[in-house]
């Protein structure tokens, strides 16, 4: 099915110059740019993004960490592209992410682990509607 999610370059893969690499791997799987932007999250967009998490130790922590510098959120399409992106960046804890995932092979630690990527399609669907407007999409 084709599948539009959200793909986001944490404020440590904008500091390290990962910006390029992650959007190299996406294009190489052969998944669709369909929104780019670079920006800096607002506390409430940060807290809103990660609203599941609320109430958690790693919650706040998180949101500081979000908010440390820019981002690029990524609009992605592509066949089943939900389960693909989640493939390529690997599990959330680098030191359990396998070589040839993105955060197997640059996440620092389980919290600055390079990149974002929605875990379902309804959470893609609500991520994609927080971060960029309809007329910010290619059709
Ligand atoms: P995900 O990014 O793989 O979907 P989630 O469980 O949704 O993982 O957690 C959201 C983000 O919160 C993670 O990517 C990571 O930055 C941070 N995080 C998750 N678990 C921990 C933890 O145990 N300690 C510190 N940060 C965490
Ligand atoms: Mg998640």
């Amino acid at each position: 099915m084709l599948e539009r999610t959200l793909v986001i370059v944490k404020p440590d893969g904008v500091r390290r110059g990962l910006v390029g690499e992650v959007l190299r791997r996406l294009e190489r799987a052969g998944l669709r740019i369909v929104g780019l932007k670079m920006l800096h999250l607002s506390r409430p967009l940060a807290e809103s993004l990660y609203a599941q998490h609320r109430g958690k130790e790693f919650f706040e922590p998180l949101i500081e960490f979000m908010t440390s510098g820019p981002i690029v959120a990524i609009c992605i399409e592509g066949d089943n592209a939900v389960s693909r992106v989640r493939a390529l960046i690997g599990p959330t804890n680098p030191a359990e992410a396998p070589k040839g995932t993105i955060r197997g092979d640059f996440g620092s630690n389980v919290r600055e682990n390079v990149v974002h990527a929605a875990d379902s399609l309804q959470h893609a669907q609500r991520e994609i509607a927080l971060l960029f407007r309809e007329e910010e999409l290619i059709s």
